[in-house]
């Protein structure tokens, strides 16, 4: 699955499109499990490139007969990506608390012929058992987890991963300073309008995200991971107030 390449079943993203009384909190519902693919391509600078770093860095850290995580698969991207730069006899494991974004991820997983090779949970990864892990993923969901639960999730994964994993997570982050802050959000405003999105469009949707996405600093994420006890903590992409932070195990 490529992001330029429909998958099936996918729509063009208008959920957004018509004037609404009241815009509703943002859900990972139906609606936008039908239309997710074009969304987080036109939405968020750099995804193409972060799928692209996460086949990377698991080509490079993942171990033989290890487990790799994709914790907050949606549609399975980063799931695909592990599965096809695994090492030998790795096990992909791909989870989602939506129901409609699992459902869907199976459809996807089934049309290439990769339901025997990624295992798919419906399940809160609060929640979620991780063991031998070489990979472990986050992209762009830690930000729709609590805020007290970030830090004993991270905690979590780290006691689950075995002896030079790697950490993988994406965020939107905000930035300190509230000029540099604006900034960048209206950079990120000018690209959402060249995808193609219109002004009540970007409205309403930031709007939905307002209480359900919480960002936070790039240091408060480079503090959690260190203090998680990942080491090497670094950034390897930032687009705009996007950002992909790397730690490995020691
Ligand atoms: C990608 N990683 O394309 N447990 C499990 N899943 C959750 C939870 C939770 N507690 N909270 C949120 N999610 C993907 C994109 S999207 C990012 C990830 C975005 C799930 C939620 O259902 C959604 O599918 C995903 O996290 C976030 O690389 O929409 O900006």
């Amino acid at each position: 699955m490529d992001q330029n390449t429909p998958s099936p079943g996918q729509k063009p993203d208008s959920l957004y499109a018509k004037s609404r009384k009241v815009v509703p909190p943002f859900e990972f519902d139906q609606q936008v499990a039908n239309v997710f693919q074009d969304m987080i391509s036109r939405s968020v600078p750099g995804y193409a490139l972060v799928l692209d770093l996460i086949g990377l860095a698991t080509a490079q850290y993942s171990q033989m007969s290890t487990n790799c995580y994709d914790l907050g698969c949606s549609l399975g991207a980063s799931a695909l990506k592990m599965q096809q730069q695994a090492a030998a006899n790795c096990k992909v494991i791909a989870i989602d608390n939506s129901s409609a974004m699992i459902e869907k991820c199976k459809q996807q997983f089934t049309h290439l012929g990769l339901t025997d090779q990624i295992e798919l949970h419906c399940q809160d990864i609060n929640q979620t058992p991780i063991s031998n892990a070489s990979v472990v993923v986050l992209n762009y969901t830690l930000q729709f987890i609590e805020k007290p639960a970030r830090a004993p999730l991270l905690n979590k994964i780290h006691q689950g991963m075995c002896e030079n994993g790697v950490l993988i997570v994406s965020e939107k982050v905000r930035h300190s300073r509230t000029k540099t802050q604006d900034l960048l959000t209206n950079l990120h405003l000018d690209f959402k309008r060249q995808q193609g999105y219109s002004e009540l469009e970007i409205a309403q949707k930031r709007a939905s995200l307002e209480t359900v996405l919480i960002a936070e600093s790039e240091k408060e994420h480079l503090h959690r991971i260190s203090n998680a006890g990942f080491s090497e903590v670094s950034i390897i992409s930032k687009a705009l107030n996007f950002t992909t932070f790397l730690g490995i195990k020691a």
